[in-house]
């Protein structure tokens, strides 16, 4: 792929950033990888937050950026590197929709919650937490068997063994390994086959399992995830 110099900065956590990381990796795309450290008063990213030509138009992160064009939100990050990539030229207009849509639905139904997940503790204090755990893992389950059935009916798998890595398996990749270290024994994929097949056989998994192993973090920039995990897990009961 021909690109020019890339730069992704976010926070050293995996979040809304990891998949792109896993996919540059995947693919072979050298870029640098800026990470803001952790801090449990997050002085490394309050001395850089109002810095818009590395926070982006909205003062969050991430940013990427592609030659000297900044890019800030996920989604269009994601838009963006998919056509860049020639990704997008490369496959239909149907798989195009539903690389889009799958890549939506694993941002904001999946990320997401367990992001509000793992915050819970900090930012609604005095909220149940075994309820919002319960719930959250219901409604992911729900959600698993809904994307398990239309990777079927998309022939998801099947495709993907005849193509590239694309930006949408990274997410689902992502996304289901963090449920799995999130809810632990609670999350099972046996009711899920195809999502379980793709977890266990995905063309990138060494790669994400490279960026993992070399620089590990947490989920969130969240202080004291790892405990918090250990309370969700144990409210789970
Ligand atoms: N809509 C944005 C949200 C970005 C966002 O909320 N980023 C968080 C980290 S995951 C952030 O920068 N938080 C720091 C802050 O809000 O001060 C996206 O999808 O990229």
């Amino acid at each position: 792929m021909q690109h020019p110099p890339i730069t992704l900065r976010y926070f050293d956590a995996r979040g809304r950033a990891q998949f792109l990381r896993y996919y540059f990796r995947a693919r072979k795309v050298s870029f640098t990888d800026e990470r803001v450290p952790l801090a449990p008063d997050f002085a490394p990213w309050r001395a850089i937050r109002d810095d818009r030509s590395r926070t982006g138009p909205f003062q969050k992160l991430p940013v990427l950026h592609w030659g000297d064009r900044p890019l800030a939100e996920t989604p269009m990050i994601a838009a963006f590197v998919h056509e860049a990539s020639g990704d997008a030229g490369g496959i239909s207009d149907d798989d195009n929709l539903r690389h889009g849509m799958l890549t939506s639905s694993l941002l904001l139904d999946v990320n997401a919650p367990l992001a509000i997940l793992l915050w819970t503790e900090i930012n609604f204090a005095g909220a149940d937490l075994g309820a919002v755990a319960k719930r959250t893992l219901e409604r992911l389950r729900q959600h698993f068997q809904a994307i398990d059935q239309s990777l079927v009916e998309w022939r998801w798998l099947e495709r993907a063994r005849g193509r590239r890595v694309m930006l949408a398996d990274c997410l689902l990749w992502e996304e289901l390994d963090a449920a799995r270290v999130v809810f632990g024994p609670h999350l099972s994929l046996e009711a899920t086959p195809a999502l379980a097949k793709f977890y266990a056989e995905f063309a990138g998994r060494a790669a994400c399992e490279a960026v993992l192993a070399e620089k590990p973090c947490q989920i969130t920039a969240r202080p004291g995830e790892a405990e918090g995990i250990a309370k969700i897990q144990q409210v789970l009961g």
